[in-house]
């Protein structure tokens, strides 16, 4: 049963490269399936999924780009009010994980400083491994250096997606606590208030709600700083 009945929601954001699988990433956290050939994304979309985590009931919004990463031409539209990113790669593909770097720039400039990211190596199939070119030690590394939660997932194989998700709605729902308890704390204007760095929030970091029939999560690729 969640918490006071309330409901928060999230707008999160997929971007990257053409063709990681930002839309792979979707159907499969909110449908369970996977299309194997490559289908263009038409139209900016979005699909929900509501989460329970630690109680909390969030309706999650995911949008996907219209395919317009590969002209560099997102909208200022598609990342208004987004509460989260995740910024993903190919992990068989060298180019996408080198452009990640513009991409998170890309979320600064268009996104409010507070958006929760997660950096996601997707393609991470049960049958990778010669095919894999981006070393998990190397993602690993520049995730540390970013601050960044990091999963390599398969779409395909349904490896981590969940986790994913949910560490980025987690992510935002934590700061969206946070700042609601300072809000409240600055009207009271009570003695004990706490101040902007004092406030915290914490919620477990397991995975509720609906569970997915065949959610494999490996915590073994799932490198959280
Ligand atoms: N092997 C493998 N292929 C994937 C995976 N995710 C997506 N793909 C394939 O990669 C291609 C591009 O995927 P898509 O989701 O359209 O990428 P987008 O352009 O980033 O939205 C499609 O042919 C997908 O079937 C995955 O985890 N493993
Ligand atoms: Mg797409």
């Amino acid at each position: 049963m969640a918490r006071s009945g309330e409901v928060f929601h999230f707008k999160i954001l997929i971007i990257g490269e053409s063709s990681v699988g930002k839309s792979s990433l979707m159907t499969r956290f909110v449908d369970e399936t996977f299309q194997p050939t490559f289908v263009p994304t038409i139209g900016v979309d979005f699909k929900v999924r509501t989460l329970i985590i630690d109680d909390y009931q969030c309706k999650v919004q995911i949008w996907d780009t219209a395919g317009q990463e590969r002209f560099r031409v997102i909208t200022t539209t598609y990342y208004r009010d987004a509460a989260g990113v995740l910024i993903v790669y190919d992990v068989t593909n060298g180019d996408t994980f080198s452009k990640v770097r513009r991409w998170t720039d890309e979320i600064n400039k268009y996104c409010d400083e507070t958006i929760a990211k997660v950096l996601v190596g997707n393609k991470d199939d049960d049958d990778v491994s010669s095919n894999k070119v981006v070393l998990t030690d190397d993602a690993q590394q520049y995730s540390r250096q970013m601050n960044l939660p990091f999963f390599e997932t398969s779409a395909r194989d349904n490896k981590n997606v969940d986790k994913a998700f949910y560490e980025v709605t987690r992510l935002a729902l934590k700061k969206r606590l946070e700042s609601r308890l300072i809000q409240d704390n600055n009207k009271k204007n009570s003695k004990d208030n706490l101040n902007s760095t004092g406030a915290s929030i914490r919620l477990n970091n397991s995975a509720g709600g609906r569970k997915h029939k065949k959610d494999k999560i490996k915590s073994s690729s799932c490198c959280k700083n």
